[in-house]
């Protein structure tokens, strides 16, 4: 096992972090823009896999990442069970709703086998182009982020159509909940098999809930989706990041999920969250993107600042969250340059 977030995941903790940036592939490169343009749309980007791979490849070829991250969305598995995704040029993603009990009666009950082996053939190729050195990361998104979507059928301020729905009807929002536990625990052992060499749970929404909705929501899923990969795949690697929660509720997420690490977005208090959980889990984490795109000594000193909190602790340098497209590429070059020392 050389490669050195693996090292961090599996217990050790290193000189210099490994490092790797969420939305990596992206808007900010102009070799993403023109694969992007030349596919068309978004969907078909993700679910053609020569230009999926390629895309996946770009960040690595330019920049001595540690890991790849497969290109493809969270929106990719309520796709796979039926629901229409399209993307709203110079909006972003939309969705049929699904809010109803015959919405959830619509759904496939298990993924489109045609829909994700597009996902695992495009792992295949970049596993095979990737040089052993650098992981590549499976993922999907959490129930709870990917209903919040389906419900609303795109993008919200607070999700709040999610969570009006989940209070109102306890019963219907926890159907769509366990279709996506089912899809999700299968779309993650398909990326192990497929070649994928840990994975990442992405629930971007999970801070909007309230403590008791988190574990219902959050909780309870994620650590069901946990215990069914593993069950498959003993030694599979997963970071949690439950974005925007307290403390409290990450040490509960962590523990009831046995994540191999959390994620922690910007705003998380570094040496807390190091006293705290460190000693169960490696921490992955936590650059603010604005920084990023403002560079200079305000980077370098934000680097010098996550590398100082988390010191011998085990640590997988990232930003907060992802990168946002007017990032200009030399910061993210002096970024890795001073993290890597
Ligand atoms: O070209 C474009 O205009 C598309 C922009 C884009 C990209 C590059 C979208 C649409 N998705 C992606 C790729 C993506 N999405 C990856 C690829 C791997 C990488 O990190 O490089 C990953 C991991 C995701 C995950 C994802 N999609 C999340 C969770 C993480 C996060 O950023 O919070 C979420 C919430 C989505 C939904 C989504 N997809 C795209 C957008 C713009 C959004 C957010 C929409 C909204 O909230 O309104």
């Amino acid at each position: 096992m050389h490669n050195p977030i693996l090292r961090v995941l599996g217990g050790e903790s290193l000189a210099r972090p490994p490092i790797w940036m969420m939305r990596q592939a992206g808007r900010y490169l102009p070799e993403y823009r023109a694969v992007r343009a030349k596919a068309g749309d978004f969907v078909t980007l993700c679910l053609t896999p020569e230009l999926a791979a390629e895309v996946t490849l770009q960040p690595i070829r330019r920049f001595p990442f540690d890991a790849a991250i497969i290109f493809s969305d969270i929106l990719i598995v309520p796709h796979a069970l039926g629901v229409k995704l399209w993307f709203e040029e110079g909006e972003g993603p939309r969705l049929e709703p699904v809010a109803t009990q015959a919405g959830v009666q619509a759904m496939r009950p298990e993924v489109d086998r045609n829909v994700v082996t597009r996902v695992y053939e495009a792992i295949g190729r970049v596993r095979a182009d990737l040089s052993k050195d650098t992981a590549l990361i499976g993922f999907c998104g959490a129930p709870w982020t990917v209903a919040s979507y389906m419900v609303a059928g795109r993008g919200t301020p607070d999700q709040g159509p999610a969570r009006n729905l989940a209070k109102s009807d306890p019963k219907l929002f926890a159907a769509i909940i366990e279709r996506l536990v089912d899809a999700t625990a299968t779309h993650l052992t398909g990326q192990l098999e497929a070649g994928a060499d840990f994975l990442q749970l992405f629930d971007t929404w999970a801070g909007v809930l309230d403590d008791e909705a988190f574990e219902r929501w959050c909780i309870q899923p994620s650590a069901e989706i946990v215990r069914r990969v593993r069950a498959k795949k003993p030694d599979a690697k997963i970071i949690l990041f439950p974005k925007g929660i307290s403390i409290t509720n990450m040490e509960k997420i962590v523990a009831a999920c046995g994540g191999d690490a959390i994620s922690i977005d910007m705003h998380a208090d570094r040496k807390a969250v190091r006293a705290r959980l460190s000693d169960r889990c490696a921490i992955q984490g936590n650059l603010d993107p604005d920084i990023l795109i403002e560079g200079g000594m305000a980077l370098d000193r934000a680097v010098d600042a996550i590398l100082e909190d988390f010191g011998s602790a085990r640590h997988i340098f990232n930003l907060g969250h992802g990168i946002k497209p007017q990032t200009p590429i030399e910061n993210v070059e002096r970024m890795i340059a001073r993290v890597k020392g």
